[in-house]
């Protein structure tokens, strides 16, 4: 019975000292077989020969392909240790091929291999579609996407000096959506239903191997705006020189949505082409009408351009053909509104200049005794009721409003 027992305990012993070999000295990388590290032309690369052991003597070693033969490299240069820790700086083409750690502890050696893969930087590429601002009407759709060569991209939000990586609680609406077939290095930022609150900074990170990467873009989100003619400000009068084949009327305006443009003619609405052609005298360009064949007398006329969103329209003033005249009794001045919707309210103000850019306050014409003013549905007309001792020069301004936006005309009176 008891030589039974310890037949029982020899057999457990026995089981005990047949496993693995207890490793008593290995390198602290674990990997199954050879190590393939990859690593970009210039930047450098860290080949980690760390043992579990502080005291073994550790080198590097350069394998000659095919014969294997192993060339131990020595410290400076390009390349420096931090005890078994090895960083090749600045790598250069012919820096790619095997590498080996040796490291050696009372006489006994161990020892690893390293493959070393060269890519180059300059292919590597991360773009967003569409690289540039969007302004998006609150409640709307809108995306951009974020696409690099290789690696592994994410979307953050960024706030103040900080970064959210997103999806994010804090803004559940922004979705981020990896392609289906380049899931990491491909991935879109979907905002569902902007708000307010999505407007901001938004970044896109690559990171491939030791490169990081980053790019940026705005979007702003923003409650309906009306359109507003941001250039010119003013109509003009042109004089186009005879004999000249084509006149570029510029028409830029904003608004959220964004205006459409039209184009009238003395009133008429004209049909402008989207590209130019034999048959094509008005051909609509980005910011702009552009006359072309130029016909002296057919093409002479009061050119308006209409710009309209759901938000409604802003106002447009005539522009008169004289705008100077001399302090008269009775001279009228008018201010005739070509559109509105809603239709505009006027206001008048005038203000006495010493020279062309230093001007007194604006007084609202409509207390001054020196005025009259008679406003109708979508004009409106100051006359000049009493005399004045001053003399110089004043300005007389019509400012024609409603809640989609407004214009104003100035008027030079010379007393
Ligand atoms: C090298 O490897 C050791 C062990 O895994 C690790 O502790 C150390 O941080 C590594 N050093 C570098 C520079 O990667
Ligand atoms: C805007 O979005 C944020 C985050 O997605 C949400 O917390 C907030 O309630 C939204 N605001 C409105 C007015 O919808
Ligand atoms: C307008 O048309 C003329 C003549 O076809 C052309 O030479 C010119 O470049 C055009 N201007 C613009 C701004 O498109
Ligand atoms: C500034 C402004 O809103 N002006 C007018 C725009 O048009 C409407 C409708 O006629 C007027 O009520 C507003 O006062």
């Amino acid at each position: 019975m008891l030589l039974l027992y310890l037949g029982a305990l020899l057999l457990i012993a026995g089981e005990i000292y047949s496993s693995p070999t207890v490793r008593s000295f290995y390198f602290e990388y674990e990997f199954d077989g050879r190590e393939t590290k990859s690593a970009f032309l210039r930047y450098s690369v860290v080949l980690n020969c760390t043992t579990n052991d502080p005291s073994a003597d550790v080198r590097l070693a350069k394998l000659r392909l095919p014969d294997g033969q192993a060339n131990l490299l020595s410290q400076g240069g390009r390349l420096t240790r931090k005890g078994p820790v090895f960083t090749i700086h600045n790598l250069i083409w012919k820096d790619a091929g095997r590498y080996k750690c040796v490291a050696v502890k009372d006489g006994q050696e161990i020892s690893r291999e390293i493959d070393l893969v060269l890519d180059n930087p300059d292919v590597l590429g991360l773009k967003i579609i569409p690289f540039r601002q969007q302004t998006v009407l609150s409640g709307t759709y809108a995306s951009y996407t974020c696409d690099a060569s290789s690696g592994t991209v994410l979307w953050y939000k960024v706030e103040g000096s900080g970064s959210i990586l997103l999806p994010s609680t804090r803004f559940p609406e922004i979705k981020v959506v990896p392609d289906r077939i380049y899931e990491s290095r491909k991935k879109d930022l979907v905002f569902t239903n902007a708000n307010l609150t999505h407007s901001g900074r938004y970044k896109c990170e690559l990171t491939a191997q030791s490169i990081i990467m980053k790019k940026f873009v705005l979007l702003a989100v923003s409650s309906p705006r009306p359109v507003k003619i941001v250039s010119p400000s003013r109509d003009m009068d042109y004089l186009v020189k005879r004999g000249t084949s084509s006149h570029y009327l510029r028409c830029v305006a904003e608004g959220l949505p964004l205006p459409k443009i039209t184009w009238k003619k003395d009133g008429k609405y004209i049909k402008p082409c989207l590209y130019q052609g034999p048959h094509c005298r008005y051909v609509q360009v980005l910011d702009g009408l552009n006359i072309t064949q130029l016909q002296y007398h057919d093409d002479e006329g009061v050119y308006q351009c209409v710009a309209r969103n759901e938000r409604g329209t802003a106002p447009q003033l005539l522009t008169p053909h004289q705008t100077q005249f001399t302090w008269t009794l009775g001279r009228q001045l008018t201010c005739v509104a070509l559109r509105g919707n809603p239709e505009p309210t006027f206001q008048w103000r005038f203000q006495f200049c010493f020279s062309d850019d230093s001007c007194a306050m604006w007084k609202d014409a409509q207390l001054s005794s020196f005025f009259g003013i008679d406003t109708r549905k979508s004009h409106s007309t100051l006359t000049i009721q009493k005399n004045s001792h001053i003399s110089g020069m004043f300005k007389l301004r019509c400012m024609a409003s409603n809640t989609s936006g407004n214009d104003e005309l100035d008027y030079i009176v010379f007393n």
